[in-house]
């Protein structure tokens, strides 16, 4: 049963939506956008230290969220257990997912080892549940790249997922790599890559990798110098099995053969972060089923969806959807064969599932 003042905020928004003309669409988003940054603000001041006395903070980055409460934190190059602050423990409790792998935090090491402060993020890669709040799944925070990681075969690869992927990182200022493994597995790769070609042709790093036959490895290194790279896919995709190839004395856990499902074991249970001996930093993540994008972040579809960053300009409309309106230079496009029409579905099914 909706209850009374629930009900209330429902029909006026509705009011609100009938007002809204579709010219106007984008100041309806701004409203929104205007809503979700005071929130923003208000969760911000909460977490900000009060100026208790007698702490001695010292600067840490989150290597792995044990549990609601437990982190390991690397603080001087030591990896040590630290628990969040009562009022952290609080507020993450609510949100779920105050506190990420990638964080940098202030802990108090005066006494016990306390998360006091989480500092304000440079970004983050997160993705939403289907549930009627879209509550945000943070899959790492402050990181450079995502590798987007496909398979061929076991399971199935999914461009629409990794679409889905390239959206989330246009949003969130991330470089997106895509990693397709398994290559042992194809039959034909002339056929895969040409399956594919559309990334490569709109200037998407694409890298055909594996495992089983050590292919692609090098090239997959050669974009990880130096950068923060969070691996993130399908659970089964490989993400663990490339992080050990690509650096031997890691020994995460993997999947064992025998364990093997079509829909992938979820070996990976936590976000890792993980130096490099070669420069930079991974972060190896738990696989995923689907990857959801915001609501309120429909409105940047439209132009960051593979391949329409080079074409929305020439749109006749500047917050045009490319789904109704004239002149439309992505339909264009479409209609002459330049951009591929699968693509194009896949666009239409992200924006209708939003
Ligand atoms: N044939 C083949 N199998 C591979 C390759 N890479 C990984 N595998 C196998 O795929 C299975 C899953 O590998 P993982 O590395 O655990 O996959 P993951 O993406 O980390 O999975 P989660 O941790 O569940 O998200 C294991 O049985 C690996 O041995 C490859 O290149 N070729
Ligand atoms: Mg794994
Ligand atoms: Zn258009």
């Amino acid at each position: 049963m909706i209850k009374k003042r629930d009900k209330k905020k429902f029909i006026r928004r509705n009011i609100k939506l009938k007002n809204v003309d579709v010219d106007n669409i984008e100041s309806f988003y701004e409203s929104d956008i205007i809503e979700e940054k005071r929130a923003q603000k208000k969760l911000s001041k909460k977490v900000e230290i009060s100026q208790k006395s007698g702490l001695k903070l010292e600067r840490g980055r989150i290597l792995e969220v044990r549990s609601n409460y437990k982190c390991l934190v690397n603080i001087s190059n030591e990896q040590l257990i630290c628990t969040l602050s009562g009022r952290l423990k609080q507020l993450n409790l609510k949100t779920r997912n105050l506190i990420s792998v990638g964080d940098f935090v202030n802990v108090d090491v005066s006494d016990l080892l306390r998360i006091e402060e989480i500092l304000p993020r440079k970004n983050s890669l997160s993705r939403y549940l289907d549930d009627s709040l879209q509550t945000e799944i943070v899959i790492a925070a402050n990181i450079d790249q995502v590798v987007i990681t496909a398979s061929f075969k076991e399971p199935d690869l999914s461009l629409g997922l990794i679409d889905r992927y390239i959206c989330a990182a246009g949003i969130f200022n991330i470089i997106p790599v895509i990693c397709i493994n398994k290559i042992d597995l194809v039959k034909s790769l002339k056929k895969l890559k040409s399956e594919c070609k559309f990334y490569k042709e709109y200037k998407y790093k694409i890298i055909y990798t594996s495992v089983k036959l050590r292919k692609g490895i090098k090239a997959l290194k050669k974009v990880l110098i130096n950068k923060e790279t969070v691996f993130s896919g399908h659970s089964g995709a490989g993400k663990t099995s490339l992080l050990n190839i690509l650096q031997p004395d890691l020994n995460l856990k993997v999947a064992e053969i025998s364990d093997f499902t079509r829909k992938g074991t979820h070996t990976t249970i936590s976000g890792k972060l993980i130096a490099w001996d070669f420069g930079g930093y991974l972060v190896d993540t738990p696989g995923i089923k689907t990857f959801g994008l915001h609501k309120k972040d429909k409105y940047l579809i439209p132009k960051v969806f593979p391949g329409f960053s080079e074409l929305y300009e020439e749109c006749k409309f500047q917050n045009c959807t490319h789904t109704h309106e004239k002149d439309c230079a992505i339909k264009i496009s479409v209609e002459n064969g330049k951009y591929p029409k699968e693509r194009y579905y896949s666009y239409i099914r992200i924006m209708e599932s939003l």
